[in-house]
């Protein structure tokens, strides 16, 4: 799947798919042509692998259920090309998926999705850049794939990933600040003029989670998506963007926060929930969860 969306990408440019299709997604967003073919890709390899029975998708209103003779075990959580406004201008962007066991052997309901994060056995992203890199965990570690183009197979280049204790960057959008509350706040303001005599972290932000998450993983640091006061609950959608960064973040040796509590013991309500997200290296994270336990204290 992922090889084939990676192929039509390569070529969208030349092929002129880049651009609007003229319809907008269930979050109100345009959605670019390459968003609704990829869509389909998955959905149609997923329901035809006959492992599935679920699928939810950041491209469609409602959950898609697996005809009963095609049913399988397994429901799958996605956005199929997260990060789509970079298309345009050759920014990595990418697919990121959850995948959890059916609850019970009974009909397929909506509550098999709404299960907290932690009850996920498998995620990961494919991010689509200057080469195409695939990040997998089944709970237990996280390897990264390099496709060959010339074999057409993924090869194993990033075995065993840990994600540094502490990192030296900050990936936020800044133009956000004048909305952040004071525990956000007061970590950004320690990133950038620290009072303990140590360096400034560096700030990097690409506007697309899986290449501001991968750069995290790989060189540590932390990645916020903060509430605000525009977007009490943040942007980022709990089930197919904040629960698998969150699942391999933990398998990686970091962590993950929503500023109440730990993402993955999240119960999502809806399908397309959204929540607030601070995840990455171990100690960078538990920085920002004294400030809110702080702000707690203070209420
Ligand atoms: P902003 C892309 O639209 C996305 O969903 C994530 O990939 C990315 O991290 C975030 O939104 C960027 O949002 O508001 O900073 O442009």
């Amino acid at each position: 799947m992922v090889y084939s969306v990676n192929c039509v990408l390569l070529q969208a440019g030349l092929a002129k798919i880049i651009g609007l299709a003229g319809e907008t997604n269930v979050q109100g967003e345009e959605q670019k042509k390459l968003d609704v073919l990829s869509n389909e890709v998955f959905i149609k390899a997923l329901v035809s692998s006959g492992r599935t029975c679920i699928l939810v998708s950041e491209e469609d209103e409602e959950a898609t259920f697996v005809e009963p003779s095609k049913r399988g075990k397994y429901c799958v959580v996605f956005d199929p090309l997260d990060g789509s406004s970079n298309i345009d201008c050759g920014v990595s962007i990418g697919t990121i998926f959850g995948i959890y066991m059916i609850k019970d052997g009974g009909e397929p309901s909506i509550e098999d999705v709404l299960q907290p994060g932690k009850n996920m056995v498998a995620a990961g992203y494919c991010m689509y850049g200057s080469s195409c890199t695939f990040v997998l965990s089944a709970g237990r570690g996280v390897n990264g794939f390099t496709l060959d183009p010339s074999l057409g197979e993924f090869i194993l280049t990033h075995p065993d990933i840990k994600i540094p204790k502490k990192g030296k960057i900050y990936s936020v959008n800044e133009g956000n600040a004048k909305n952040w509350d004071g525990p956000t706040a007061k970590y950004v303001e320690k990133c950038k003029f620290p009072k303990d005599g140590s360096s400034p972290k560096s700030l990097r932000y690409i506007g697309s989670m899986v290449a501001d998450v991968h750069r995290t993983l790989l060189y540590g640091g932390i990645f916020l998506y903060p509430a605000d006061k525009k977007s009490p609950n943040g942007k980022l959608r709990v089930l197919y963007e904040v629960f698998p960064m969150s699942f391999l973040m933990e398998q990686a040796g970091g962590q993950a926060f929503t500023g109440k509590q730990r993402a993955l013991d999240l119960v999502p309500k809806n399908i397309h929930e959204r929540s607030p997200i601070f995840l990455g290296s171990y100690d960078d994270v538990e920085e920002i969860k004294a400030l809110y336990a702080a702000e707690e204290k203070k209420q």
